[in-house]
């Protein structure tokens, strides 16, 4: 009998019915309300609290990040909270001989990797002068166009290769991302050439409007890896230390040589797309229920102190300290000076086009100069 149309459709489950982020197989060393699983991988307590610290420090940016641009001193920005553990446990396993491909959901991870913070306000209020890559730092600006990060990560990590470093190359991506051209195509090449690449998949359940489950029927995105034939690991992405082990795990195996490792944290954008965004618009309480239980940084706060690795005093005197850290910094980048517009076509190139040249005069001699 010839199957119809109509008959493999009614097979199919429908869309609605899966949800996005599936528990299958995924890598978790501690449970929402900080109880431990499996006690023989967990970092060391000094780890812990290192990482603790970082979450809280990208925490800290992120919520002044909001109170800044609604104060009109910051452009508009991605927030990130929610989903530290997510950035700062992939980009903590980084040393500053590897590089970084952030996209604009990542500042988290690129302040974990250490981009200045007053650099990283600049960028963010458009200024030339969060710009250019740091000299000493192999972390490239946020991304904006979806996806072009991940070829241009396996090129760095392919140029590491054939130099003889062990240095490896970590890009970042989303679900939205995750279903673009140059996403399939990076994987690929990385596994048919043995790239040196971590790439983390934040699975955080949004493309701006759009679900997860509604732009693509995939419900496990790790399993993407399988199509290029490379490893793919999902992992809480809520769970700091489960991040940071799984990745430590993806970094060595490049530095060895054995090639690249697709990562999905399964986590949740509980804020809006950007500051600018007003989700109520096309998501409801139900959507999100449940996720701020799973704070990543109350749960490991939670594990730290009933493990005794951490008191009230010693979290506290950390908080002053990322906020006194942050103030410094805010009064560094409010005293950079205002930006001209020739600066426009700084830091495009290491050396300016032609073209580039061409439209600074012309942008210098508007300004009369
Ligand atoms: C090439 C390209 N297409 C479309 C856009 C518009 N756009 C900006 S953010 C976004 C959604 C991306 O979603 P996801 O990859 O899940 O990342 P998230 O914002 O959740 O971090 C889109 C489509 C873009 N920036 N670049
Ligand atoms: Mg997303």
């Amino acid at each position: 009998m010839t199957r119809t149309r109509s008959s493999r459709k009614a097979a199919a489950p429908p869309a609605e019915a899966v949800p996005h982020a599936m528990t299958d197989d995924m890598v978790q060393l501690l449970t929402p309300s900080g109880e431990v699983t499996d006690a023989a991988r967990l970092p060391d307590p000094d780890t812990q609290r290192h990482l603790y610290r970082l979450m809280r420090r990208a925490r800290h940016f992120d919520e002044r990040a909001w109170v800044l641009y609604r104060t009109g001193r910051m452009g508009v920005f991605p927030p990130y909270g929610g989903m530290e553990a997510s950035q700062v446990g992939t980009a903590a396993a980084l040393t500053h001989e590897d590089w970084l491909f952030p996209t604009y959901r990542d500042t988290g991870a690129a302040l974990t990797y250490g981009l200045p913070i007053p650099q990283t306000i600049a960028y963010w209020r458009t200024s030339p002068h969060g710009w250019a890559m740091p000299e000493n730092l192999k972390v490239l600006p946020f991304y904006i166009p979806i996806a072009t990060q991940y070829p241009h990560a396996v090129g760095a990590a392919l140029a590491e290769a054939r130099r003889g470093t062990s240095n490896v190359a970590m890009a970042f991506i989303g679900d939205g991302g995750s279903s673009e051209g140059d996403f399939h195509e990076a994987l690929n090449f990385a596994g048919a050439l043995n790239a040196p690449c971590v790439f983390i998949l934040q699975n955080n359940g949004w493309a701006i409007s759009v679900p997860t489950r509604a732009q693509t029927k995939a419900t496990n995105l790790s399993r993407r890896a399988d199509g290029y034939g490379i490893p793919g690991v999902r992992v809480d992405g809520n769970d700091v230390l489960a991040t940071y082990v799984v990745t430590r795990e993806a970094v060595e195996r490049a530095r060895r040589g054995e090639g690249p490792t697709l990562i999905e944290t399964v986590t949740y954008r509980v804020k809006p797309h950007t500051v600018a965004d007003d989700p109520s618009r096309y998501r409801t309480a139900d959507d999100t229920a449940g996720w701020d239980e799973k704070d990543p940084v109350v749960r490991l706060r939670t594990h730290l102190l009933a493990q005794g690795h951490l008191t009230e005093e010693q979290d506290a005197e950390i908080v002053r300290e990322i906020e006194a850290e942050f103030e410094a910094a805010l009064a560094e980048a409010d005293a950079y000076p205002e930006p001209t517009p020739a600066e426009i076509v700084n830091h495009v190139f290491a050396e300016p086009t032609p073209a580039l040249r061409r439209q600074r005069a012309e942008l210098l001699a508007e300004e009369g100069q």
